[in-house]
């Protein structure tokens, strides 16, 4: 059994007048609407501060007994990144050419994707996310985590959301199977790769698939 972590005031909480709670809800809801996923990027640089603070924005999610069950890795290097490319193209290539069943390449259809990913070699930044099956805790020990995987999905969109408020474009990318990252990246087995996040921004003129967001009736239920 471990002590319990001792508990403290919290002093960050900020409550606002009604007017205003609906006011901010109102302007972050259109700050987010105009996130879109794009699929070119630029090779400009971005100052990696900027992506520090991303990470701890992300680092904040909430977790399965707060064991903060995620790693991040950032790449800039630009071997590192080739490697990634030629190593997610060739499961893309097996994916797109007869290992993904045809109404799921149907559902892809109107994104235009394909197994070329030459974004992964020109983005300045790629963020490999891992889910952390254990933790080791600072006494030492080896600890199960719990919920990883809603864990590490909340702490992908906070950093998906915070880039954005920054500035910059993302593409959410899921090579199937991702396991060459551990490889690349040096990372234990005990550590799953979640999601490739390409970082930078997008080329001039970028053009996105038309879609549409549901709107709240087709997304929630009120009781
Ligand atoms: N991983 C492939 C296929 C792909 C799958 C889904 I679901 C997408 O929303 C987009 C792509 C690829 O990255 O091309």
């Amino acid at each position: 059994m471990s002590a319990p972590a001792p508990f403290i005031p919290l002093t960050t909480y900020r409550e606002y007048p009604q007017a205003e709670m609906v006011e901010r809800a109102h302007q972050f809801n259109s700050e987010i609407q105009r996130r879109r996923t794009v699929r070119e990027f630029t090779d400009r640089a971005v100052p990696r501060e900027i992506i520090e603070q991303c990470l701890l924005a992300a680092g904040s999610a909430p977790s399965g007994a707060a064991l903060q069950p995620w790693h991040f890795v950032v790449i800039t290097d630009p071997a590192i990144k080739h490697t990634i490319r030629v190593e997610a193209e060739k499961e893309e290539q097996t994916f797109y050419n007869g290992r993904a069943p045809q109404e799921w390449l149907d559902a892809l259809a109107p994104l235009g994707t394909d197994e070329h990913k030459p974004f992964l070699d020109i983005a300045p930044y790629l963020i490999a996310i891992f889910e952390k099956t254990h933790s080791h805790l600072d006494d030492g020990r080896r600890v199960k985590n719990y919920y990883v995987g809603q864990s590490t999905g909340i702490a992908c969109g906070m950093l998906i959301t915070a880039l954005h408020h920054a500035g910059l474009a993302t593409l959410t990318h899921t090579p199937s199977p991702m396991s060459f990252l551990n490889k690349i990246l040096g990372r234990p087995k005990e550590e799953r790769p979640f999601l490739l996040l390409v970082v930078g921004y997008p080329v001039d003129g970028v053009k996105v698939p038309d879609i549409k967001r549901k709107p709240l009736d087709k997304i929630a239920t009120f009781l």
